[in-house]
């Protein structure tokens, strides 16, 4: 459905309207939901499998699920694909890579050794887009994970490998800071962890400290890196004990100046990361979010416009957070069109950005101040059935990308075209 320049002014002139009797206003909501970045993970492009060839991709802990033709096979295509996918999202964008996308060119250097070199295509590419460049050491896919293990591993010469990867990815990381003149956000998660109940849940987590003090003994200019670590409940095959629990990672990030990264899909099914946000930043200046969708489980399922993605976008944007919390999305599907997943989940999480935007906060706020719940909730009810959809189209519009579906027949064709050669 194609929906015309005049569509677009009148649903815009009406929406402006509604809005403003509210107290908001929707050009100033647009022009903030411009301005916070959100990470596009490289890993929806090619069910995480990496660009280094001999590459197990998504194994320890983590799974691809479907088989949906038309995975980008290397660097190219993912680039490529993501060029595609870029244009059809508005806001602003970074480009979130791991360490198993290195471009090795047939050269023999393994993880422990990668330097800028290996990753200078994807600078020279996003400093042509604009887009600052996130990054992640990979401990996972690697015939160096020792049972499920890396920084904890009770083997001498399998942490001193993942010590020496995690080095190398800071100094990648702050090349990309370099390079590029915009931060690069370093998130470590790592799998460790054990499929039943172990004797010693203690050790691995004093080994997980000690690697990664070792890691981030130099110190680095916070302009050029930030960094967060990532805790999880449990994983697939490692569902009984997670060395980084939220606990240890907590407790790390407060104690060492670091982030911690939360990941949606990486709590009990009920608890939510939204609810934690403002907690975590009362006691540290950033923290990382992976926003990914948990269906049952970690399943890294597409995000979709729910009540947690609107509720997380709420949290940073209603309390002024946009400097304190970093955004990164995290999700792997490739059941269905892979450009798709890509252009779905990063749609709706700008879509839920301009929305919290759009929230009457102030009047929310002064209600309660006030003890007013009942006009608390009935305008929190109302606001509900405002006209977003109006100012989501204006939005896309202004930003020269697809209005409503039409983003879908550009992929249909693509598909057609390039990702069905594949
Ligand atoms: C795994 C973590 C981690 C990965 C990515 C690929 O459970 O969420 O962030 O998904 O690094
Ligand atoms: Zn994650």
């Amino acid at each position: 459905m194609s929906t015309s320049e005049k569509t677009i002014q009148t649903g815009y002139d009406y929406a402006k309207e509604l809005y403003a009797a509210y107290g908001v206003d929707i050009d100033r909501a647009m022009e903030k939901a411009a301005q916070l970045p959100v990470s596009m993970h490289c890993w929806q492009a090619d069910d995480v499998v990496g660009c280094e060839g001999a590459g197990a991709g998504a194994t320890d802990g983590i799974a691809t699920t479907g088989n949906y033709p038309g995975r980008a096979r290397n660097a190219d295509e993912i680039r490529r694909d993501a060029d595609l996918a870029m244009s059809m999202i508005p806001g602003a964008k970074k480009f979130n890579l791991h360490a198993s996308y290195a471009e090795l060119n047939g050269r023999k250097i393994d993880r422990d050794a990668y330097t800028i070199a290996e990753f200078q295509n994807w600078v020279d590419w996003a400093k042509e887009k604009n887009v600052g460049l996130d990054f992640n050491p990979t401990y996972f896919g690697h015939p160096m994970v020792n049972n499920g293990f890396t920084l904890s591993s009770a083997d001498d010469k399998t942490r001193e490998f993942w010590i020496e990867h995690g080095k190398r990815c800071r100094e990648i990381g702050a090349e990309f800071g370099r390079q590029l003149g915009k931060t690069c956000v370093i998130n470590y998660w790592m799998p460790d962890g054990y499929k039943d109940t172990p004797a010693d849940t203690a050790a691995p987590r004093a080994r997980m400290i000690d690697s990664l003090d070792k890691i981030f003994a130099e110190k680095i200019d916070e302009k050029l890196v930030l960094e967060g670590v990532e805790s999880k409940l449990f994983a697939l095959g490692l569902e009984s004990y997670t060395v980084g629990s939220h606990e240890l990672m907590m407790g790390y990030a407060l104690t060492r100046g670091k982030m911690v990264t939360l990941d949606a899909g990486h709590f009990h099914p009920t608890e939510v990361i939204s609810a934690k946000i403002s907690a975590c930043l009362q006691f540290m200046d950033h923290i990382l979010l992976h926003v990914s969708r948990g269906v049952r489980w970690d399943s890294d399922h597409v995000i979709t416009l729910d009540d947690e993605l609107q509720n997380i976008m709420g949290e940073i944007v209603r309390n002024g957070y946009e400097k304190n919390v970093c955004v990164a999305l995290d999700y792997f599907d490739a059941s269905i069109n892979r450009l798709a997943a890509w252009v779905i989940g990063e749609r709706n999480a700008q879509k839920a950005i301009l929305k919290a935007y759009l929230e009457p906060t102030a009047l929310l706020r002064k209600a309660e101040n006030e003890g007013d719940y009942t006009s608390r909730l009935a305008l929190q009810e109302e606001v509900k059935s405002l006209p977003f959809s109006a100012v989501w189209d204006a939005y896309c519009a202004k930003q020269n990308v697809p209005v409503g579906d039409e983003w879908l027949k550009i992929v249909k064709q693509y598909e057609k075209d390039v990702m069905s050669k594949r």
